[in-house]
């Protein structure tokens, strides 16, 4: 086999050659010292929070193995991301408790609309790294969104933020036609299907 064993794949799905790289619209310039990443919208204590670069980088880490599930069909098997769970920005500044959904912000306005429990998922990293060697400006440097059992879609690359919302949201895929939920195992594809 190609992939060197086995691997169970999402229904519609085959093995990619290599990492194809996908986005719409150009890399972002780096930012450098300017970047910072927000948690905004419908926070317990109603505050906006902000960590910049090195805050962000002294949170807890973790790896994570997944899979990134195209919904245009390809799939990259086997891949350990290492970052901050988004478990872990969720305990740090609390949702309100009324608020059951998010969208995941981007540079260029890239949105993704998610359930909190899918961010609340100990497989969800807000990653930093790939295979142990920092991500590359195309893959989303300095930090990308994954969401092992969702279609890529949901994750973000050049992620800025999270906001919180009391009532789902429709991210940038999500309003052309893409699934509002995109679980990969369920081939949850199409908006048509919800
Ligand atoms: N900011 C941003 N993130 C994005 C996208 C995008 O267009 N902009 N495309 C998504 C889609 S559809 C896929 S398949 C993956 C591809 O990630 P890769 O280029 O690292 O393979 O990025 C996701 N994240
Ligand atoms: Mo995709």
């Amino acid at each position: 086999m190609s992939d060197g064993g086995h691997h169970a794949l999402p229904p519609g799905q085959r093995l990619a050659n290599g990492w194809p790289e996908l986005h719409y619209g150009p890399v972002p310039a780096d930012r450098a010292q300017r970047w910072n990443f927000t948690v905004t919208g419908a926070t317990q204590d109603g505050q906006d929070h902000e960590l910049d670069r090195a805050a962000f980088d002294a949170l807890p880490r973790v790896s994570v193995r997944g899979d990134l599930h195209c919904v245009t069909r390809w799939t990259v098997p086997s891949n350990t991301w290492t970052g901050v769970s988004t478990r872990y920005v969720l305990d740090l500044f609390p949702p309100a408790s009324g608020a059951e959904f998010a969208m995941v912000w981007a540079e260029y306005g890239y949105s993704a609309n998610l359930r909190l429990s899918d961010l609340a998922s100990p497989r969800t990293v807000l990653a930093t790294h790939h295979d142990g060697e920092p991500l590359t400006r195309e893959h989303g440097w300095p930090v990308r969104l994954v969401v092992p059992h969702l279609y890529a879609y949901k994750g973000a690359k050049w992620v800025r933020g999270i906001e919180y919302l009391s009532e789902p949201g429709r991210g940038f895929w999500e309003q052309r036609g893409y699934h509002a939920t995109g679980d990969a195992w369920r081939e949850e594809r199409w908006s048509y299907q919800e």
